[in-house]
């Protein structure tokens, strides 16, 4: 039987070969999607960060955590959707300049793109530019979402939405991301700001309409 917490501790601990079978035991067992992703992966990976702040291991665990939530979160993502119909249009998503974190980027453009968007995914580490020339490129985008992990790249993303709400576009911004406040977007100009991926789709779909 695979629990809850066999997950995180495989999450945890970067045990990348047993996560496809925990999770699909756990889906077989009538686990919820969203409760392995919220309970298992996310608070796994809350504690992995905890652990590399306190020095208690490095990057490379880091990474192995991650690439491991990323294959759990594969095996999730047929079940996260909520499979909607109605097409609210482009949204443009991408993590900021000099930031390579990307979980929950992605969470986030999965959660819209099964609310109903059509999905324009920059990656990581995009400049001011790149979004600049995305929304020029789809004039017809209705929001652009913004993510950032580090506080050294907050004020990539105060550029990047100021640029944005500076030029002739009627795109809206939201923004997210651990160090991200409401506050913060406030500051920036953002149109919106969630702290998780179903908040994320909620506002864009109200930013969209
Ligand atoms: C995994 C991880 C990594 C992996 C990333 C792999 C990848 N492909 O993403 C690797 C190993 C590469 C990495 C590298 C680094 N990391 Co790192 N990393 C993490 C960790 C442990 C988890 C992040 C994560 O994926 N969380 C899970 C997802 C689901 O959560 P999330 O990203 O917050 O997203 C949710 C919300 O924030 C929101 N959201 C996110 N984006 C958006 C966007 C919008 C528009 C909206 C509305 C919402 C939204 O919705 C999401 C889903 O619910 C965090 C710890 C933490 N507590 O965040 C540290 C952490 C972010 N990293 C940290 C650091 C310091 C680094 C490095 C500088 C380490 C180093 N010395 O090299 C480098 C920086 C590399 C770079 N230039 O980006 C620090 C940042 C400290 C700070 N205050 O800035 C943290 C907080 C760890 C710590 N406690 O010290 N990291």
């Amino acid at each position: 039987m695979s629990t809850i917490q066999d997950i995180a501790q495989a999450v945890e601990t970067g045990k990348l070969k047993l996560i496809e079978g925990l999770v699909t035991n756990a889906l077989q067992e009538g686990l919820e999607a969203v409760t392995i992703l919220n309970e298992g992966m996310i608070k796994a990976l809350a504690a992995v960060g905890e652990k590399f702040q306190r020095s208690e291991i490095f990057v490379p665990e880091m990474l192995v955590a991650a690439r491991t939530m990323k294959k759990g979160v594969e095996i999730l993502k047929p079940k996260l959707g909520s499979g909607a119909t109605t097409s609210f249009g482009k949204c443009i998503i991408g993590t900021v300049q000099g930031d390579l974190h990307d979980i929950g980027k992605n969470l986030v453009a999965m959660m819209i793109e099964s609310a109903g968007f059509e999905v324009i995914d920059l990656g990581v580490d995009v400049s001011k530019d790149q979004f600049i020339n995305a929304i020029t490129s789809n004039p017809d985008a209705k929001v652009v979402a913004l993510s950032a992990l580090l506080t050294t790249t907050m004020p990539m993303m105060q550029d990047t939405a100021r640029a944005i709400k500076g030029g002739r576009f009627t795109v809206k911004v939201m923004v997210g991301g651990a160090p991200i406040t409401q506050e913060f977007a406030d500051q920036i100009g953002a149109d919106g700001y969630s702290t998780d991926a179903a908040g994320a789709a909620q506002l864009a779909k109200k930013l969209a309409a």
